[in-house]
């Protein structure tokens, strides 16, 4: 019997999992029996883009934290897929900081490719795993909402792909009952029209906050006040947003800081980060970690040392994304077809541990990437995923850092050539500032008639 495998969710992770077997089955290799599950109608996970929040249609919690006007907060060149360039997708180079639409239409290009829709269960919501360490087997428990009926299978390897950053964490301030504006997390944050003309306090001091608060000054918000915990942002904001050290409390609609301060404000945005959260596993199989890079517990970043049967995609903190996550794919791929064998799980504590250690002595940024870059080096050393220059990845990251720096509000206009193909990106028509639409038509006018923009949509 052909081994079984679950892969749970069809976001960037759960979708470089199957171009991964999928890629090793066209060289030959057999094909496990997959089934992925994904409780949304469509694949892409954070990309596939809802204007939801709350529950769902069927009543689950809504994946979904992206908002419309969502651009890439990092230059594609350092996503880019090593085995699907942009250049492939597109058959022209386009700017380096694409609109979310675009994203995921470069996601499904690849996977449509490849032909792998088949293996996923849609409208299928993961309810429980369990282990049976007897049979050592999974049986994993998911409704099917499109049929309206429990189903129930068993596996001999569950691949957790369900990301992290879905499941806000929500903390809250003395007045926050009595506000008399709109309270809300970044995960329900959509249109940022809704705050035009608005005084805007936005809690935290990190990419969303940054992205949120750039996205209402864009959208006409009439100020942004951006209050941290440990560090202000510390960027050159344009007029009409200013940093202020922690909210201490709300009383009506007048926010005081830790410094005695004060500000009148109408709305307040909590972009106060996610909890990894993993309603359907037991408590023994699930990770429990905060948002960094390297989560204890998991062998090369992805084997539950406990259960070796059991792995997790994509957990850590990213700098880096999408090649991140097909490095971590095709890893797995290896081990569940044998072509990897583990140590001792001693041993994988011990390497683990190691990982954690060189983590914990990270100072600066740049020390950040690298770290996640050597990871992924690391990884496809192991495997047959495409190598890439990944030191110049690292170079990308820093002219990103210092762009950033020089002006927050202009750095999207920058362009980076692709490591991949050596494709210099070209500006966009219009500047992230003033491009208020950010649909793929507008994003791809000028060069792309309408025809070809639907042909690009059909691959
Ligand atoms: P996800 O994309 O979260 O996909 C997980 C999938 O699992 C979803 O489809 C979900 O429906 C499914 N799922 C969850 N639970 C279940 C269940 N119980 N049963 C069945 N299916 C389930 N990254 C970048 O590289 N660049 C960016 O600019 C960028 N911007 C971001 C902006 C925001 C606001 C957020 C929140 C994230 C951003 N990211 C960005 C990071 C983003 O999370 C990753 O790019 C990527 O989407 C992670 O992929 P994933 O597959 O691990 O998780
Ligand atoms: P992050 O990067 O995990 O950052 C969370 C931020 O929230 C960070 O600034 C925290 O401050 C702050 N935070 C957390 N709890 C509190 C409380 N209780 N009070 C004040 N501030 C708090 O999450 P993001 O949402 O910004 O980014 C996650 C992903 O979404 C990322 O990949 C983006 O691309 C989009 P701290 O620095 O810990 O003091």
């Amino acid at each position: 019997m052909s081994t079984r495998v679950a892969i749970i969710g069809a976001g960037p992770s759960g979708l470089a999992q199957l171009r991964a077997f999928q890629s090793a089955h066209a060289k030959g290799a057999a094909m496990p029996d997959v089934v992925c599950f994904e409780k949304q109608a469509d694949w892409g996970g954070m990309w596939n883009y809802t204007w939801r929040t709350g529950l769902d249609e069927h009543g689950e919690p809504v994946h979904g934290s992206m908002y419309r006007y969502l651009w890439s907060n990092g230059p594609k060149e350092c996503l880019e897929f090593a085995d699907y360039s942009f250049d492939e997708h597109f058959g022209r180079p386009i700017s380096s900081y694409p609109p979310r639409e675009v994203l995921w239409d470069y996601i499904q290009g690849r996977v449509k490719k490849a032909g792998v829709r088949d293996y996923i269960r849609f409208n299928t919501a993961v309810k429980q795993v369990t282990f049976d360490p007897v049979s050592r087997q999974f049986t994993l428990t998911a409704y099917d909402y499109a049929n309206g009926r429990s189903t129930t299978d068993t596996f001999d390897f569950v691949i957790v792909a369900s990301g992290h950053f879905s499941t806000p964490q929500v903390p809250a301030f003395a007045g926050f009952e009595r506000f008399s504006g709109r309270i809300l997390h970044a995960h329900d944050f959509r249109e940022a029209t809704e705050f035009q003309g608005k005084d805007l306090l936005i809690v935290g001091s990190s990419y969303s906050a940054e992205d949120i608060g750039s996205q209402c000054y864009k959208y006409g918000a009439r100020s942004i006040t951006s209050t941290y915990r440990t560090q202000p942002m510390g960027y050159t904001w344009p007029k009409g947003w200013e940093e202020r050290p922690l909210l201490n409390r709300v009383e009506g609609d007048i926010a005081y800081f830790a410094d005695g301060s004060s500000k009148r404000v109408d709305a307040i945005i909590l972009c106060t980060g996610y909890q990894h959260h993993f309603a359907f596993l037991p408590d023994e199989l699930a990770l429990k970690t905060g948002n960094r890079l390297w989560p204890l517990g998991l062998y090369k970043g992805v084997i539950w040392e406990h259960n070796p049967q059991l792995i997790y995609l994509g957990m850590q903190d990213l700098w880096y994304s999408f090649n991140l996550f097909d490095a971590q794919a095709w890893f797995v791929r290896d081990y569940i077809l044998g072509r990897i064998k583990l140590p001792e799980q001693s041993e994988m504590q011990a390497d683990s541990a190691a990982w954690r250690e060189q983590e914990e002595g990270l100072q600066s940024t740049a020390s950040m990437y690298e770290f996640q870059g050597r990871y992924i080096k690391h990884l496809i050393e192991h495997t047959d995923y495409p190598s890439f220059d990944i030191d110049a990845v690292n170079q990308i990251f820093l002219k990103w850092k210092t762009d950033k720096k020089r002006d927050i509000m202009g750095y999207r206009d920058k362009s980076y050539r692709s490591v991949m193909t050596g494709t210099l990106a070209v500006p966009h028509h219009t500047r992230w500032l003033q491009a208020l639409d950010d649909s793929m038509e507008e994003y791809l006018r000028e060069t792309a008639g309408k025809g070809d923009v639907n042909a690009l949509r059909q691959r």
